[in-house]
């Protein structure tokens, strides 16, 4: 498949998308939208790959959906053209998706990092929402993601007052798993990546399954959410090669089914 807008790479067993309109800081426009879920979609169901990371370019990450494309639309353009839905499909990922963020991560780009799984933040990287500044307010969820992420208090200083979170205080907050310097960044993130690539795919998959439930449901569906991927794993190939594995004091071999 080529693409416009963004670049595709394969590292082992690691997918790795990157935004790419640097001459827009990385903005979203339709094209690129889709096109990032598109090789997202590609990557999830490739049986090569075991976890995805999406990245931006040293500078930006992504400043947002983009203004220029969106700054005549009416509230039914909004509703219903294609680029207002497409943000969902990262909800049918079922591979962890890591986010490798350096410089800007604003609005919409600061949205699609909290709908990914984890966050690899270089020391560069800026988190904010800055809809507010422009007239508008966050529309892909970052109400809702950051408040559950973060808290409220500092949820609303940033939605209402546009303040933005450097990567020591996303560490701190717990947006970003880990914070590593602007060279290499994206090198750490694939390691990072490939771990998690390296592990039992199913159980990996159920376990990025129940994690999500906790933020859809309450205490007690979500645990048995967590019962509903637990029991299955018993009839897989994997979970008894890793425990014989571990019986015969060995590295276990992921058949992944
Ligand atoms: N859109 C379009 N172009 C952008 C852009 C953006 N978001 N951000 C930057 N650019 C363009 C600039 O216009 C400039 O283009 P030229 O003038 O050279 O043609 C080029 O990128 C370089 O930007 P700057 O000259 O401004 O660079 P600086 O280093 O001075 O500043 C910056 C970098 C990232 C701090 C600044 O560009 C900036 O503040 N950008 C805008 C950030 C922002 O306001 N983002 C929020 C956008 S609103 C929804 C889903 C999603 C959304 C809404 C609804 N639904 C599903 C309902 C999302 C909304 C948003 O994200």
């Amino acid at each position: 498949m080529t693409y416009t807008t963004v670049l595709t790479e394969t590292r082992e067993r690691v997918g790795i998308v990157t935004l790419n309109r640097p001459q827009a800081m990385n903005a979203f426009n339709a094209t690129m939208l889709g096109e990032l879920f598109d090789a997202m979609e590609a990557f999830d169901k490739d049986e090569n790959i075991g976890a995805l990371v999406v990245t931006g370019n040293e500078k930006a990450f992504a400043a947002g959906a983009d203004i220029k494309e969106m700054a005549d639309a009416t509230p039914f353009q909004m509703i219903t053209e294609a680029r207002v839905d497409v943000w969902d499909r990262i909800r049918g990922i079922k591979k962890p998706v890591i986010a490798a963020v350096s410089g800007w991560a604003l609005g919409g780009g600061c949205e699609f990092v909290l709908s990914c799984d984890m966050v690899i933040a270089s020391e560069s990287a800026k988190f904010g929402q800055p809809e507010i500044t422009i007239g508008i307010i966050p529309g892909a969820g970052g109400t809702q993601r950051l408040a559950r992420l973060i808290g409220k208090n500092l949820t609303m200083e940033m939605v209402i007052n546009n303040r933005t979170l450097s990567a020591a205080e996303a560490l701190q907050f717990g947006l970003a798993n880990r914070v590593v310097p602007v060279e290499g960044y994206l090198d750490a993130a694939v390691a990072f990546a490939e771990e998690i690539a390296s592990r039992a795919p199913m159980a990996v998959r159920m376990a990025k399954d129940a994690v999500n439930a906790a933020f859809e449901t309450t205490l007690t569906e979500g645990l048995k959410a967590e019962k509903r991927n637990f029991y299955p794993l018993f009839s897989t190939e994997d979970q008894k090669e890793g425990m014989q594995a571990f019986i015969e004091k060995r590295k276990p071999n992921w058949k992944g089914k």
